[in-house]
């Protein structure tokens, strides 16, 4: 217990409730903790205990301090720090493994920021903070067990007031779920099928593509049957679909050897500029836009015919910046997205479509009247709850959406989705080696994820439209 304190001058406090509330954030002073290739000092006023940590200028240099917790817990966790050198990142690994970076502001003062969550076993931890980029000031770290979260406030009813039968079916099952289960996924019918073969279990959901559809790439010998792939996942097995697009640019590919033509989506594959396409309707290239739009609007009405609702994911890591849709930052970005959303419900009135957006900087979301679902893309190794992201999006639409784990490598950890309440709705693993290579997800893993009760696969998802039609659409849960 070395290093422990109360935060709070709890005897000050007159009533018992807010004592037990508020006694429970500990202090770990950092020049308590266990000191390697860095000092304790004292010239930086207003720490706490009896000095703070410098000297961080080597890769091996670290604080370790051993936190023991009575009971299997989850903690909201704080850095105490000075950022007198300027703006930094710290890592902070938990138990030995699970890194994560912490970016450190630059500031004069000692000042508290937030590391995320921990879940610490009964017994003892271990917190490491380790250098990254070096030069910052530590103080202390603390430990707050985390409040339960409050129930959610998800609507279920589709943003599209149109939205037919399927879809409101869909979004309402997904809501009885959400919280409760998480939905496998897998991208690619070859890798579903792979999992299938060697895991003896089908995923819930089939990911696909309306890449492969569009003039740009047809025109250059490509061709596609994952409308057909979506159809019979959803109306011939009882499962569930959702479609991205690597929209290749319409016009402007290099088609070189570094920057072939299938590689079109990308921006650094295409000098295609979205916010110059936008910027007037007479323009030939918004023109070619809505013709691609027009293109997948066909393909989107054969699914809205079988009864296969979609959940559409387009303009997908935008943030990112490395597709070309994201290229030129936010604003163009969320014009195109209201073009489709737009085009495709109010032009061409499909009503299958539950629309997901995939970014989770606020400055680039849409808007609540035109997003049902909110998720990140996230290729973290080794099965961490990918809380963070959560976090930020539940923060993102005040818990308003449902949230998907829309692209994973590796597959989180179903206990700790739980211990963490990383509450994913589902989790789309992408395709070939993520899925199949034994490093990204090794197969005893894949065994255990795949038959946990809080995983729901193929077998037990049959029946979700009339589950979903029973849930009725348009409940908060
Ligand atoms: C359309 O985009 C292409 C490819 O980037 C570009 O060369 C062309 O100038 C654009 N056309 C207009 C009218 O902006
Ligand atoms: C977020 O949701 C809570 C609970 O419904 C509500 O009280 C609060 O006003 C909402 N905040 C915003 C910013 O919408
Ligand atoms: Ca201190």
């Amino acid at each position: 217990m070395v290093g422990r304190r109360e935060v709070f001058g709890s005897l000050l406090l007159g009533s018992l409730s807010a004592y037990s509330a508020l006694a429970q954030a500990i202090t770990y002073e950092a020049e308590d903790a266990v000191l390697t290739g860095v000092t304790v000092a004292t010239d930086t006023p207003g720490f706490s205990g009896t000095g703070y940590i410098d000297g961080f200028d080597e890769a091996t240099d670290e604080i370790l301090f051993t936190i023991p917790s009575e009971t299997a817990q989850l903690y909201d966790l704080s850095l105490i720090y000075a950022g007198i050198y300027g703006e930094k990142v710290t890592t902070v690994l938990l138990n030995g493994k699970d890194a994560s970076d912490v970016s450190l502001a630059a500031t004069e003062e000692f000042t508290t920021v937030s590391a995320g969550q921990v879940f610490l076993n009964a017994g003892e931890n271990t917190i490491q903070i380790q250098s990254n980029w070096g030069w910052y000031l530590i103080d202390a770290i603390t430990l707050t067990p985390s409040e339960p979260r409050p129930p959610h406030q998800i609507s279920t009813t589709p943003v599209n007031p149109n939205a037919n039968a399927d879809a409101k079916a869909l979004l309402a099952y997904l809501g009885s779920l959400y919280g409760s289960n998480i939905l496998s996924g897998q991208q690619d019918q070859a890798s579903l099928d792979w999992v299938t073969q060697n895991i003896g279990k089908t995923p819930a959901i089939l990911g696909v593509d309306f890449m492969d559809y569009t003039d740009s790439r047809t025109s250059r010998g490509a061709s596609s049957t994952d409308v057909e792939k979506a159809t019979t996942h959803t109306a011939t097995n009882g499962g569930i679909v959702t479609f991205c697009w690597h929209w290749g640019a319409p016009v402007g590919l290099y088609d070189t050897e570094e920057q072939p033509w299938y590689s079109g989506f990308y921006t650094e594959a295409t000098d295609f500029n979205i916010a110059t396409a936008l910027a007037d309707t007479s323009n030939a290239n918004y023109t070619l836009l809505l013709h691609d739009i027009d293109t997948i609007a066909v393909e989107l009405q054969k699914l809205e015919a079988a009864g296969v609702p979609v959940l559409f994911r387009p303009l997908h890591e935008a943030e990112g910046g490395w597709f070309w849709w994201g290229a030129q930052g936010p604003e163009p970005c969320v014009q195109l997205y209201h073009l489709l959303y737009d085009r495709l419900t109010n032009h061409h009135g499909i009503n299958n479509i539950l629309w997901v957006w995939n970014s989770i900087d606020a400055a680039w979301y849409p808007g609540d009247e035109v997003v049902d679902i909110v998720s990140a893309d996230t290729y973290a190794q080794g099965h961490g709850p990918i809380s963070v992201s959560y976090n930020a999006l539940l923060e993102l639409v005040n818990d308003t959406k449902i949230i998907a784990a829309s692209e994973v490598g590796s597959i989180p950890d179903p206990e700790l989705l739980k211990a963490y309440q990383a509450d994913w709705s589902w989790f789309c693993v992408w395709a070939g080696e993520f899925i199949q290579d034994g490093v990204w997800n090794d197969r005893e893993f894949l065994e255990r994820v795949y038959n946990d009760e809080y995983v729901l696969t193929l077998d037990e998802v049959q029946g979700w439209r009339e589950a979903g039609a029973g849930a009725g659409g348009g409940s908060r849960k």
